[in-house]
């Protein structure tokens, strides 16, 4: 009986959870007809449409970083109105160029932090998209004080952990930009062959690659562990499709480190460009980003 009861149970759990799953393909996006209220839902930390203002004021920061010996000085952010580019009146357009600047992040703080978080944006590649050294969508779990130490080396589990979800660059048989990988760095991340420690990938399945000059909807999760616990996860979404689940893992050695940072970031350094497909500028479009603690879908019309 006792088997009975257990079974009983665990295909009552295993029908919840199949529930669950289905519940999470109707996000907080069906509520809210083109976004319009969305960022006053509760479960919604942040939203921008870049509709007015200066395109970067919701943010709490926009860095630029120009690339060596830049003789551009133009200016890499601007708000996109041209009606066959722009969703709604305006996006964001970020410009990277080979003579000016090479790094273009715009970074919102989520402080205190949480433990679990979903990050929706719809992005646009340029035609002049070639490929790009690194940039994303990404998530961080900063307690600052260098808490992340460098390219090749594993950060403290109590510092800092972080993904980005972003293309894969010219490695691999793909057209630009390349196939969809978060990018991550965490305590338990695998060293290469002669102990450094370079972004480990999670690579979705089947690959995924953005078409240029087509707005793409990109989401994912992130799930912290317990400490002590390998329950980490890591999911994502492409038009509101599943393309990625990660599980396992184990981001931090304490519950007190929190993911309190997002960003959408783009860097190509000047020598990178020809081997990054050439070209002299690589151009991007954001729009209708959602930062929320529940699963937010695609926008609905
Ligand atoms: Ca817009």
């Amino acid at each position: 009986m006792k088997a009975s009861a257990a079974t009983c149970c665990l295909i009552l759990a295993l029908g919840l959870s199949a529930n669950a799953a289905r519940g999470q393909d109707k996000g907080l996006a069906a509520k809210y007809p083109k976004d319009v209220g969305i960022g006053r839902d509760k479960a919604v930390l942040f939203h921008d449409d870049f509709e007015e203002g200066n395109v970067g004021a919701a943010w709490d920061e926009v860095n630029r970083r120009k690339g060596r010996g830049a003789t551009d000085d133009a200016e890499p952010v601007e708000a996109e109105t041209d009606k066959d580019i722009a969703r709604g009146k305006r996006s964001a357009k970020v410009q990277l160029r080979k003579d000016g600047h090479e790094d273009v992040t715009f970074v919102k703080w989520l402080k205190p932090g949480h433990d679990e978080l979903y990050m929706r944006y719809y992005v646009r590649y340029g035609k002049d998209y070639g490929y790009h050294g690194h940039g994303g969508s990404g998530f961080m779990a900063d307690a600052g004080k260098g808490g992340f130490k460098g390219a090749g080396k594993a950060p403290d589990g109590d510092k800092f952990f972080w993904a980005t979800l972003e293309p894969i660059g010219p490695r691999g048989d793909f057209d630009p930009p390349g196939a969809l990988i978060f990018y991550a760095y965490w305590w338990k991340m695998k060293a290469d062959g002669r102990g450094n420690y370079w972004g480990n990938w999670f690579r979705p399945k089947p690959d995924q690659v953005p078409k240029r000059e087509t707005w793409v909807c990109v989401e994912w999760r992130v799930k912290a562990n317990t400490a002590g616990k390998d329950d980490g996860e890591l999911d994502c979404w492409i038009e509101g499709k599943k393309c990625g689940e990660f599980r396992d893992i184990n981001w931090r050695s304490t519950n007190a480190l929190k993911v309190n940072k997002v960003q959408l970031s783009l860097w190509l350094e000047p020598a990178g460009y020809t081997r990054a497909g050439g070209g002299t500028t690589r151009t991007v479009w954001y729009d209708d980003v959602v930062v929320a603690t529940q699963y937010i879908g695609p926008k609905s019309e």
